[in-house]
């Protein structure tokens, strides 16, 4: 056998194709969170969404090591009780998966096919990435600092561990935590257990879970999660165009849904009257400074009141009221960050459908309550 006959290459879907058997089976292992969960200011852990490209790996954090190695002064083996002993912090992140929005695009990158529930928060408590990079002593002509995980397999006929490098400048960023709790407890086994890396501001490709080995080395690192899965492409024809890298989070704002929905389509239905519309908005490139809300899809806006940010990379709440009048009404949201971006209504189209940030209408049907 040879890898091509286990391996299926990425595809764009045909325009009226619909969601195959194998997206199914992703969709099923990976789940999003349920957009009224934007309730809790931090995500409970099963609500939180997952993203685990293999297996969930079973790791004993009796044997388990962390190993900080390749160009460095001081090759380091930790275990677990020796992590915890180090000095400990805390940050609230808002986590969100860089194909969150894939489904909507057209034609659809056929992988995950999240819709926008591919986000969450947690309290992420560990050691500073750089504390354990200092103790190690990062060497002249380190370039690139590579996070391998416990979970292995194949994706488009390349076969590895699931790893993912940073540049030694971000990666000494003092916000990088390798985690061991997740609010207050051990981390869920889908979630990294015993530990993981956290990026603040990074789509979470970049936040290693089952971390188990860092290597500084002298090069920039040429592994699939770097230079193949996570790039963006605009162009399918163009095999030889290598892309940009997956970096940061974009702008994005989401409702948390209305009223009560219609079991299949999902449709909201809200009573005529005064409502109190409520949701939560982040970025990776600076915090939100504004949120619009139109309720006349997208015809006119009004600012939403926003609340700071608790923590620099957490989502911030935002609320406005809303007179809700019989018929339907299609909702919009948007935000603003300190950097300057917006999002915007066009989703724009890569080959592996990440960083769409277009707002997404949400359908709500304002009617009385029906005679019983
Ligand atoms: N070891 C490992 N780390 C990983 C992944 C993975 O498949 N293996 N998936 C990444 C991706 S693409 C995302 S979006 C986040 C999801 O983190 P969560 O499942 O804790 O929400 O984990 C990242 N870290
Ligand atoms: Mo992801």
């Amino acid at each position: 056998m040879s890898v091509d006959q286990v391996s299926t290459p990425s595809r764009v879907a045909e325009p009226d194709e619909g969601i195959t058997l194998e997206e199914l089976a992703l969709a099923s292992r990976n789940h999003a969170m349920p957009l009224e969960a934007m309730r809790y200011d931090v995500t409970p852990p099963g609500l939180h969404y997952v993203l685990t490209h293999y297996d969930i790996p079973m790791l004993d954090p009796a044997t388990w090591r962390l190993t900080v190695r390749g160009l460095v002064d001081r090759p380091i083996s930790v275990d677990l009780e020796t992590l915890k002993a180090m000095p400990r912090h805390t940050s609230r992140v808002t986590l969100e998966c860089a194909g969150n929005g894939r489904a909507h695009l057209t034609p659809r990158p056929v992988s995950q096919p999240w819709l926008t529930g591919a986000v969450g928060t947690a309290d992420w408590t560990g050691v500073r990435l750089v504390d354990l990079l200092e103790d190690a002593g990062i060497a002249r002509g380190a370039v690139d600092v590579v996070f391998s995980g416990a979970d292995h397999g194949l994706d488009r006929g390349t076969e590895d561990d699931y790893r993912r490098a940073l540049g030694v400048a971000d990666a000494t960023s003092e916000e990088i935590l390798v985690a061991y709790e997740m609010n207050g407890q051990p981390l869920p086994p889908q979630h990294g257990f015993p530990v993981r890396l956290v990026v603040p501001g990074w789509y979470g490709m970049a936040h290693v879970k089952w971390l188990c080995d860092i290597e500084v080395v002298d090069h920039a690192f040429e592994g699939f999660q770097n230079a193949v899965a996570y790039r963006i492409k605009r162009n399918a024809e163009d095999a030889d165009d290598p892309g940009t890298p997956v970096t940061r989070i974009e702008p994005r704002a989401l409702l948390v849904p209305p009223g009560f929905p219609d079991f299949m389509s999902r449709t909201r239905v809200v009573r005529p009257g005064t409502h109190l519309l409520e949701g939560r908005a982040w970025s990776g490139w600076g915090v939100v400074r504004r949120v619009e809300v139109s309720t006349d899809d997208g015809h006119t806006w009004v600012d939403a009141d926003l609340e700071p940010a608790p923590d620099r990379h957490a989502w911030q709440r935002f609320t406005c009221p809303w007179e809700a009048t019989d018929g339907q009404h299609y909702l919009r949201v948007r935000a603003h960050d300190a950097s300057g971006r917006v999002q915007g209504d066009e989703p724009a189209w890569t080959t592996g459908g990440f960083a769409n940030n277009a707002d997404e209408a949400v359908r709500v049907v304002v009617m009385e309550e029906p005679p019983r």
